[in-house]
């Protein structure tokens, strides 16, 4: 405001020539469909305040008033993408800036996101013949390049970036760029220091600066909303603050700074922080505290999502200052669609060194720690009374998180039993951002189930009073042993005729022997079949499983070989997860693993998907793998021989069936009395595929070297013909006994190539 208001002043003694300005500003928002989309990147988005808008500094960079500082290139960016899991929304955004040189028209990736296109451009600021001024009598123009609508004004592209700009001939029909998601890094933390963090890097909670590797990124992961969250606001939210605590003798113990990243809800407002009125409190401690809330545009891929989650570091000279922004503009309401909404594109206030000052709001005076009962139950507790499960007893602990927990459950250990378990826990409550309600909990937490059962129901309680962690379950669960199928089933079908359709699990159920592609409950009369289970597991079940099919016939008698694989069981070791993993010894085929734990209940690896046994799992189609299969002659001394040496015209060959799994190259090369010797065997090779070296009977020095690939064709490369060793003889009777077995063993593993070589040469 200041700034403009001198400009004004200067402009007016007509000492210095005025300028256009350029505005910098970015804008993200989503419109329902395209057609809103576009009515909105036209209309006025990021253009001209009001010149009564405290949000100037936040806004603009105004022209100096020396020739040096003007003529400079007003750029803008607009984009435009559907988002699918937004009940396909159109997300939209212009970012304009101030450059000192020009940005031709060109299609370009848009920061932030993954593939994300825009259209940049640029004008050139111009010197005012007089000096302009708007209505106001304070304002000189402001310089701006606009959205590019096909079909208006002779435009021949649309200028959100589906497509390079066009200049001649007809308007083009290119559809709008269109992306499966849009998503923020959803975490929170909480770290503990003795005094406050000077600067952001400090901080080392993984929240803070989640760009390490704790945050997965991976398919699974991203689609899992307690790690990333899909806004149909198309903004992404951090909130930070901090408290300090004392004890009794008003001596400061300890002081936290607590984050929390995810969607912004459509209620939430950004805050700019440094006002007196932005209090927000953090109502899960017992504390009273600021908090910032910043807001930045959601992107389109979980990895960017967690890229751009940064250090909240608040003193970087590139950031945008916030201080001048007035009470009355400090909290926007995010959604409004006013030309003065702050929402950026770019995450503000963070930096990736964090060399800045953490980004949080002052700290108020130092809050008293919370007391709260504290306590557990012995193990195996069956005693109603006893004082940790009546919270009777005179346990305390000061909690410098300032908020108590209670954790109760009772249960039954099937039916029949006669004893009931009480467990209590009593304390702080270590994370109170964690998101645990007060009440029942369906499955409880795995330290409050015995090994091996399920169906546990545990009482949670959070309390911010003093010593208020007094809950205590009011129901008791019957537990049931935590069981899992247990089988195997394995067999083909062939059908003849040429690309037949898959067969339905109908057509070949017969053939699933063991009842293990479709489970049967077990059932108490033993007379009805049933699928077999582990017994009570004490680890994960799990399901793994591969469906493909194999062309089996002849040219004239086409036939295709549809193969089904599946196994269930109870995994003790927790060694099988979530994901696709080659099937073993096949070629190119991949199995699906699913687990699942007590919390889902007993016989939980029932499916592999939720969808009925024919579609569960996709057939894929299979190939052989292809290997050059030669040999060069015993003793060879020419390195052009065609397998040593393997010319480009040679084609590699089909692998006998799906079992051979890598291409094998086993070289042995050396000199001997001046003599290169050039030995090499490539073939398929089924079975363990680690590289080998094996030492070569006769010589003291010279090895067979085994490598193995797994991509077709992929055993060609060339013999070595240059720093072959120089062999020594190991003269017979002088090697000692060790030296000898390894060798023998040698000759035998290493196919008979060398034995015939070296029984030429002695
Ligand atoms: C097991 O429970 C988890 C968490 O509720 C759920 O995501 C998963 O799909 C369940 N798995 C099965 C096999 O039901
Ligand atoms: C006892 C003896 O001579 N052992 C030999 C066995 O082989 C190793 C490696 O080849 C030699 O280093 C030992 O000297």
């Amino acid at each position: 405001m200041k700034l403009f208001k001198s400009l004004a002043v200067l402009a007016g003694c007509a000492s210095a020539a005025a300028y256009e300005k350029c505005i910098t500003c970015e804008y993200v928002g989503v419109a329902d469909d395209e057609t809103n989309a576009i009515a909105d990147l036209k209309a006025a988005t990021c253009t001209n305040p009001a010149s009564d808008d405290e949000l100037e500094d936040l806004k603009y960079t105004v022209s100096g008033t020396t020739d040096a500082d003007n003529e400079k290139y007003c750029v803008s960016i607009f984009y435009m993408f559907e988002a699918k899991d937004i009940g396909n929304k159109v997300v939209y955004g212009v970012k304009r800036y101030v450059s000192d040189s020009s940005v031709t028209l060109s299609r370009v990736d848009v920061d932030g996101y993954e593939g994300v296109k825009g259209i940049a451009s640029s004008v050139q600021q111009k010197a005012l013949d007089n000096d302009a001024k708007d209505a106001d009598g304070n304002d000189a123009p402001i310089l701006l390049t606009n959205f590019i609508e096909r079909g208006v004004d002779g435009a021949l592209y649309m200028g959100d970036g589906r497509e390079d700009p066009v200049t001649s001939g007809d308007a083009s029909t290119v559809n709008i760029q269109t992306f499966d998601s849009i998503r923020c890094l959803v975490c929170h933390d909480a770290q503990e220091f003795s005094t406050a963090p000077l600067q952001s890097s400090d901080i080392t909670m993984p929240c803070w600066n989640p760009s390490g590797n704790v945050f997965a990124t991976d398919d699974e992961a991203a689609r899992d909303p307690t790690k990333y969250c899909s806004p149909e606001n198309g903004l992404c939210m951090t909130k930070t603050w901090q408290y300090k605590t004392k004890n009794d003798a008003n001596v400061v113990t300890s002081h936290w700074v607590a984050i929390e990243r995810g969607c912004a809800s459509n209620t939430e407002k950004a805050s700019l922080g440094s006002s007196e009125t932005d209090v927000l409190t953090p109502n899960k401690r017992a504390v009273s505290a600021n908090m910032f809330v910043r807001m930045y545009a959601a992107t389109n891929t979980a990895s960017k999502a967690k890229d751009n989650a940064k250090y909240p570091d608040a003193d970087v000279s590139t950031k945008i200052d916030h201080a001048d922004v007035k009470d009355d503009k400090s909290a926007i309401q995010q959604g409004d669609h006013s030309t003065f909404d702050i929402r950026p594109i770019t995450a503000q206030f963070m930096s990736s060194d964090g060399s800045g000052k953490p980004d949080v709001p002052s700290v108020a005076a130092a809050t008293e720690e919370l007391e709260c009962i504290s306590c557990s139950t012995p193990i195996g507790n069956t005693d109603s009374a006893n004082d940790c499960v009546t919270a009777k007893t005179t346990g305390r602990v000061k909690c410098k998180t300032l908020a108590c927990s209670a954790i109760t459950s009772s249960y039954k250990l099937g039916e029949d039993a006669t004893e009931t378990y009480y467990y209590a826990k009593r304390g702080c409550a270590a994370d109170p951002d964690d998101g645990v309600t007060d009440g029942e909990q369906e499955n409880a937490d795995d330290y409050v189930v015995p090994d091996g059962w399920t169906n546990i129901k545990q009482y949670n309680q959070r309390s911010t009073t003093t010593n208020g962690n007094t809950g205590r379950s009011s129901s008791i669960s019957t537990a049931v042993v935590f069981d899992c199928y247990s089988c195997e089933s394995s067999f083909s079908t062939t059908v003849s005729g040429a690309n037949p359709a898959d067969p339905i699990f109908d057509s070949v159920k017969e053939k699933d022997t063991s009842l293990c592609w479709q489970t049967f409950k077990p059932v108490a009369d033993s007379s009805s079949s049933a699928t077999g289970t582990s017994g009570s597991c004490t680890g994960k079940c799990y399901v793994s499983a591969y469906k493909y099919k194999e062309s089996t016939g002849t040219s004239k008698l086409p036939a295709t070989t549809f193969n089904w694989y599946i196994k269930r069981g109870c995994d003790t070791e927790m060694s099988v997860i979530n994901n696709e993993t080659p099937a073993p010894a096949l070629y190119g085929i991949s199995q699906t693993n699913r687990v699942c734990d007590y919390t889902n209940g007993t016989l939980c690896n029932g499916l592999v998907e939720g969808y009925d046994t024919t579609l569960e799992i996709a057939t894929q189609s299979s190939r052989l793998l292809q290997c050059y299969d030669c040999e060069t002659p015993a003793g060879n001394t020419d390195p052009e021989d065609p397998c040593y040496t393997v010319p480009s015209t040679t084609k590699a060959v089909e692998c006998p069936d799906l079992s051979y799994t890598s291409c094998s190259t086993t070289e042995t090369a050396y000199t001997l009395n001046g003599q290169s010797f050039y030995g090499i065997k490539r073939a398929c090779h089924k079975g363990d595929h680690e590289d080998s070296t094996e030492a070569v009977a006769g010589f003291k020095n010279v090895n067979s070297e085994t490598t193995h690939c797994t991509s077709g064709s992929c055993n060609k490369a060339n013999g070595k013909t240059t720093d072959l060793v120089v062999a020594v003889e190991s003269s017979p009777g002088s090697g000692t006994e060790n030296e000898t077995e390894e060798s023998g063993a040698a000759v035998v593993a290493f196919s008979g190539l060398m034995a015939v070589t070296l029984a030429l040469f002695h």
